[in-house]
């Protein structure tokens, strides 16, 4: 029976989780990247290979990439951007060379993923990941002020946000501000509100399409490179799947997948399929759209969000929320028997809990929670596995 390749998470020497960890929660895989590289420099093998022996010494494997980022250059196609992408494409020959598989990256602009508050209480007293709407328009329009914003949202929204701004203690406001521009996974560097206001000016004349366009223009240049070095390319969703701070986002739902995965034909152009980003829409069809790309899914994270009717979210535990996890699982089971390819997997973010709430780690990324959430969903696949007609 082939099973889910078990991994987390791990950003490197800094992070106060360790390989030993890792290990002992049950992976057998760590998912990690080169997070001291500035984006679009070229990674250096030697530095693939050292860190590849450190988690080796650890008695764990590097398979998956989390992640090669693509420079902001190549996403406006601007300034030095074709360069750029020789550069991605020569770390692509690098990585393979040490005999690394699956590349993820994403294509939002600027800024990755988001949420307007990191320590959600939950009604056990864990803390999760939160996304409030009305919060981050008070963000926008407030605090950041960004030029324009109030287009972006229904007067009833401006004023509800008012409201909640009004209200709001300082220390909450300095907090949903940290919260927003925390900067990307794996590095501390937050972004100033002058950086973030500069950023969206490059994007001033760039709409859906054009980066649609740009997206399908670095594919049609990387995936043929991968393919032929045998690596497979996993592009991670827009997390919320939806535009923020006017800024286009096109790997949100069933139809950018579709567009995404058409645009170049190659099975080394695939996805990482996120189940908490692709889940925050009421619209996107997890199971459906597993069904319908499963060949092209070279990475799993799983994980689970709780919508309410307004476009909040939180981090649900894994095997609660809205999307049903344990049909998905079953899924996965199946597509994994037909192809006989196992697909790597992580349990994606977790909660904050027992001796965690004490520590500081990356939002999302304490050891416990993790854990729980990687025991719950190995017992799932065994349970289910063990079921499963051979
Ligand atoms: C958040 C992660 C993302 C992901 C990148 C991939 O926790 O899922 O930051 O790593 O978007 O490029």
């Amino acid at each position: 029976m082939i099973r889910m390749e078990q991994s987390m998470r791990w950003f490197g020497p800094n992070d106060p989780v360790s390989l030993a960890d890792i290990r002992q929660a049950g992976c057998t895989a760590v998912v990690t990247a080169l997070h001291q590289i500035p984006y679009g420099e070229v990674w250096p093998v030697a530095e693939i290979e050292a860190r590849q022996k450190l988690i080796e010494a650890a008695g764990l494997r590097w398979t998956v990439i989390e992640s090669l980022p693509v420079h902001e250059a190549i996403k406006r196609q601007a300034g030095q951007w074709k360069q750029l992408v020789e550069n991605y494409k020569q770390s692509l020959r690098n990585v393979a060379a040490c005999g690394l598989k699956v590349v993820t990256y994403n294509f939002m602009p600027i800024l990755d993923w988001l949420r307007t508050d990191h320590a959600y209480e939950m009604p056990d007293g864990a803390r999760a990941l939160h996304f409030e709407k009305l919060a981050f328009a008070a963000f926008d329009l407030f605090l950041l002020k960004r030029p324009g914003a109030e287009q972006d949202y229904t007067d009833a929204e401006i004023r509800a946000a008012e409201k909640r701004f009004a209200a709001m203690p300082d220390a909450e406001k300095q907090t949903l501000f940290q919260n927003i521009l925390l900067g990307l996974p794996g590095s501390d560097e937050a972004f100033t509100p002058a950086r973030v206001l500069e950023a969206l000016r490059g994007y001033a004349q760039i709409g859906p399409e054009l980066l649609k366009q740009h997206l399908f223009e670095f594919l049609q240049e990387v995936v043929p490179v991968a393919a032929e070095l045998g690596l497979k390319m996993a592009i991670h969703p827009d997390d919320p799947p939806y535009p923020v701070l006017g800024l286009p986002r096109v790997v949100s739902t069933e139809q950018d997948v579709a567009e995404l995965l058409g645009a170049v034909p190659s099975p080394a152009n695939g996805l990482c399929f996120c189940t908490g980003s692709f889940g925050a829409r009421a619209d996107n069809d997890i199971r459906r759209m597993f069904n319908r790309f499963g060949e092209r899914v070279h990475f799993l994270h799983l994980r689970n969000t709780k919508r309410d009717e307004q476009g909040n979210f939180f981090e649900a535990p894994h095997l609660e929320g809205d999307t049903d996890l344990p049909a998905l699982v079953a899924d996965i089971l199946q597509l994994m028997q037909r192809t006989g390819q196992p697909i790597p997997m992580r349990p994606d973010h977790g909660h904050q809990m027992l001796d965690d709430l004490s520590k500081k780690t990356y939002p999302g990324y304490s050891a416990i929670g993790r854990l729980r959430g990687l025991a719950e969903l190995r017992g799932l696949e065994c349970g289910l596995a063990a079921h499963m007609p051979q």
